[in-house]
């Protein structure tokens, strides 16, 4: 006895069209237009933008993951499309099923080859893109993606704290900022820290982020470009004003930024001898406050 099966009576649907070549052939005819229109106009919409040469290597990883995924999508869209539109029930048209499909080993073979060669070239190709330079990401108190020459960066202390983020130059006499003012075409080291909940520093147009937890010492890098302006957001629920917890940060010409960064050590300098006195002259040292200060240089 055949298993009861309630087609197994009618007769199959004759049909000699090759329905496997003609979704092929579509899905390559579109893949061939879609991929490069999107890896090339819409990958670049995608944020943070180019506004920092690490922002232009993510919007790159973003081209790239966009041609990767376009066959995939275009191929959804046609195996839809074409079922949708070829077999649909025509008027009073009585629905038969064609016989079952148990499997198809051939199939299944290149779905796994190609979407473990995908998985595998992505994991490659987002590993390599990290060691170059960071990318932007916080890397923790021994970075170990450098970019070159980071022994000349430019350093500055993010200090974060419930509801605020504070900038502390240390190069520049150690004065602090409520606002982040960077020169232009300059690779800064952010030394990300918190002094309470953790936070997360993050300057989105800059494409950097960083968590900024109390007592660690964050490092990210991040390579400034021409003037702009750029959103800073905490990116780390850290209490009740957390929503609130965001300026406006800019990168200024080197002329620029001189003169903010003298104007900032005069401001500083009548509250520097104050700074500088111990604690237990009633002073508040910056070492204590801001546990840990940028290590390595100029801290
Ligand atoms: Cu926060």
């Amino acid at each position: 006895m055949a298993a009861a099966d309630p087609n197994a009576d009618a007769a199959p649907p004759s049909d000699s069209t090759n329905h496997g070549l003609r979704v092929v052939v579509a899905w390559l005819v579109l893949s061939v237009i879609a991929t490069p229109l999107a890896a090339i106009y819409v990958g670049p919409l995608i944020p943070p933008g180019n506004a920092s040469v690490q922002g232009q290597g993510q919007t790159f990883d973003n081209q790239v993951m966009l041609a990767f995924v376009m066959p995939v999508i275009c191929l959804l869209v046609v195996f839809f499309a074409y079922g949708l539109l070829q077999f649909r029930a025509k008027r009073n048209e009585a629905i038969l099923d064609g016989p079952p499909v148990r499997s198809d080993s051939q199939i299944q073979l290149l779905w796994v080859l190609i979407t473990t060669t995908m998985v595998l070239f992505l994991a490659g190709f987002g590993t390599y893109e990290l060691l170059n330079d960071g990318a932007g990401g916080g890397q923790g108190p021994n970075p170990i993606a450098l970019p070159a020459h980071h022994q000349d960066a430019f350093q500055v202390q993010v200090i974060g704290q419930q509801w605020q983020f504070t900038y502390r130059y240390p190069s520049l006499d150690g004065f602090e900022s409520n606002e982040l003012l960077l020169p232009e075409n300059t690779l800064v080291e952010l030394h990300v820290t918190s002094l309470d909940a953790v936070h997360s520093f993050w300057a989105v147009e800059l494409g950097v982020k960083a968590d900024a937890n109390p007592g660690v010492d964050n490092v990210a890098y991040v390579e400034t470009r021409g003037p702009t302006t750029f959103h800073v957001r905490c990116a780390e629920l850290c209490g009740l004003w957390h929503p609130y917890m965001f300026n406006n940060g800019r990168v200024v010409d080197s002329t620029q930024f001189r003169a903010w960064a003298s104007q900032q050590q005069r401001l500083y300098a009548s509250i520097k001898p104050f700074m500088d006195k111990p604690e237990s002259d009633g002073g508040a040292p910056y070492s204590k406050t801001y546990f840990p200060a940028p290590d390595r240089r100029a801290g």
